[in-house]
């Protein structure tokens, strides 16, 4: 039986574990406080003759590397590319959510949303336009209720379409200004000379001109290791660069 990665992202206290724990069976610790899941729980869903091997990954705010947790997070979407980036967001407070959820859409294009707690916003009259937020977004959205097992089969069957291939996304990239956007698309072209697709090379960019340290730092780490050469002078500016990474 063929087995897909499906890591689950999202802000603490969305439901993640709960989830987790809906569809595995396992009981992963929940409750109504944040920063509860700190190691990585990993369990197995079946689902039509295949099985789904899911990561409850830690509740952050963002995935630079303000936090081991942000770190740990970015880190398994980055370098174990998971079949799926399974976005837990909270229906209740989704501007709150969508920020994380930008994010992700920058590092990968194999992302579901899942709008969770709807039993919630629906007590709160809190509506949501699951379809036009597909349209603006690029990838599903699934309107879910974890706690209550409500849309957990619909979840399932996109989960099976995107690991399948079944799925085309178009995910939602922000767009900078002018002068913002030449220089990524400068750094962009001197990163793919040295990880080829790799790595997502526009969010790599970003990050670099974002002077993200310990990025940069893991990067320079797994290029060693691997020993890949022949970076250009540009790229190897980029990479050695202490401060903010503007190199170009
Ligand atoms: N009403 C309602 N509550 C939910 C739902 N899903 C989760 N919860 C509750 O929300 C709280 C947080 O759930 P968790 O599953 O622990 O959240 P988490 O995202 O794993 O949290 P962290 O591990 O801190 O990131 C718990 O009290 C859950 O029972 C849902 O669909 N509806
Ligand atoms: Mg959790």
């Amino acid at each position: 039986m063929r087995t897909y990665t499906v890591a689950l992202a999202g802000n603490p206290n969305t439901g993640k574990s709960t989830l987790f724990n809906a569809l595995t069976g396992l009981k992963q610790h929940t409750g109504n406080w944040s920063g509860k899941t700190v190691s990585l729980a990993s369990g197995n869903y079946e689902y039509k003759d295949t099985r789904f091997r899911f990561i409850d990954l830690p509740g952050t705010y963002s995935l630079f590397s303000n936090s081991a947790d942000e770190e740990v997070a970015r880190d398994y979407i980055i370098f174990e590319k998971p079949d799926v980036t399974l976005l837990v967001l909270d229906s209740t407070a989704l501007e709150r959510s969508l920020n994380l959820a930008l994010q992700v859409l920058e590092m990968t294009d194999r992302v579901i949303v899942c709008l969770n707690l709807m039993d919630e916003a629906k007590k709160k009259g809190i509506k949501i336009d699951a379809r036009k937020l597909t349209d603006q977004l690029g990838v599903p959205v699934i309107p879910i209720s974890a706690r209550n097992n409500d849309g957990l089969d619909t979840l399932s069957e996109q989960l099976l379409l995107m690991c399948t291939g079944q799925t085309r996304t178009t995910p939602y990239r922000m767009k900078y200004n002018e002068q913002l956007e030449s220089q990524i698309s400068r750094l962009e072209s001197e990163l793919r000379d040295i990880f080829g697709d790799e790595y997502p090379s526009r969010w790599l960019a970003i990050r670099f001109l974002d002077g993200d340290q310990k990025l940069i730092a893991t990067l320079k780490h797994r290029l060693s290791v691997s020993d890949k050469g022949g970076m250009t002078h540009g790229a190897a500016q980029a990479l050695g660069s202490s401060n903010s990474g503007h190199s170009c």
